[in-house]
């Protein structure tokens, strides 16, 4: 990396490491494994293979909200992948997502284990699978398709753009500061004037659109995201306030977000999810480190 704030672009693109910013030492120009792992299997058909970042949230509330509606084949085993030490490059792992990103799930229900990636493909399966969090009528399940949508394409200026600027590289750049903030702002506004008129993003109901948007600015409006609540603030986003909070009151939005936790609070950290119980008996403050 060059401290020339005149900076001109070679030609060609060279891949010079360290290139100093935070996640250096796990962003790389190539795809495929990088070392030889197997992922653990556990008894249950469904199998997570997650971290509990907004993306992998989503995904742990989704299962969480079908075992709350008594969707008994939703049981899942939920597996930590650390990505700051490179686990998604591991050979098991890009056998299920080849795009070395949590979330990945593998249903292994029926003959030949089904691989899912990408958090909004894997609500899509799970919605569909279960029959539920997904409207039925084509109006209102057109409208949570374009919210889900909308947050699989918007979320990237707010955590890749937005957070990437104001939190991590390694010199606050005004121009990359200014343009982001400008659009995640716009984003809340977005989301604010649809949650004026409906109660949920899809209408009436708490959908698979809620649950993928709530984790990236749910999490955004209550200032839990790169310590921008106040730059950005967020309180004046009165009805994105409001549905987050009723969001946030769901039980099973509770237990969703402690698992594959691996930082926090110890009482809100689930390294493995592999039955209900395990949200009293296995959270960290309970079996402590390295248990
Ligand atoms: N579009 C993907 C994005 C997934 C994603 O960016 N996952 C991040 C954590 S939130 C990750 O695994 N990063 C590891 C890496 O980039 O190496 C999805 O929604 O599933």
């Amino acid at each position: 990396m060059t401290d020339n704030a005149a900076y001109v672009p070679p030609k060609v693109w060279k891949w010079e490491k360290p290139n100093g910013g935070q996640f250096a030492n796990i962003n790389r120009p190539i795809a495929g494994p990088t070392h030889d792992k197997e992922l653990p299997v556990g008894r249950h058909p469904l199998q997570l293979y997650s971290l509990a970042t907004p993306n992998g949230v989503k995904v742990t509330v989704m299962l969480e909200e079908l075992l709350a509606l008594g969707r008994s084949g939703a049981e899942y085993d939920a597996w930590p992948i650390r990505i700051n030490q490179g686990d998604q490059f591991g050979s098991g792992f890009v056998a299920v997502n080849p795009n070395s990103k949590i979330p990945a799930l593998l249903d292994r229900s029926g003959p030949k284990p089904i691989r899912v990636f990408e958090s909004g493909a894997i609500l899509l399966y799970l919605a569909e699978k279960f029959g539920a969090f997904l409207p039925t009528d084509t109006a209102t399940r057109a409208e949570c398709f374009s919210w889900l949508f909308w947050q699989m394409g918007s979320a990237p200026y707010l955590g890749g753009g937005f957070g990437h600027f104001y939190a991590y590289a390694p010199t606050k750049i005004e121009y990359a500061i200014d343009r982001f903030a400008m659009e995640v702002k716009r984003q809340l506004d977005v989301l604010d004037r649809r949650l004026a008129e409906a109660e949920y993003l899809a209408g009436a109901d708490y959908t698979i659109a809620d649950i993928a948007v709530w984790p990236w600015y749910g999490g955004l409006a209550k200032g839990r995201a790169y310590g921008a609540g106040e730059f950005l603030q967020v309180q004046d986003y009165k009805n994105v306030q409001r549905w987050t909070d009723a969001i946030e009151a769901r039980p099973a939005v509770q237990r969703g977000r402690k698992v594959n936790a691996t930082w926090g609070n110890p009482a809100d950290q689930l390294h493995e999810r592999h039955d209900a119980s395990d949200f009293e008996l296995r959270t960290q403050d309970k079996i402590g480190e390295g248990a």
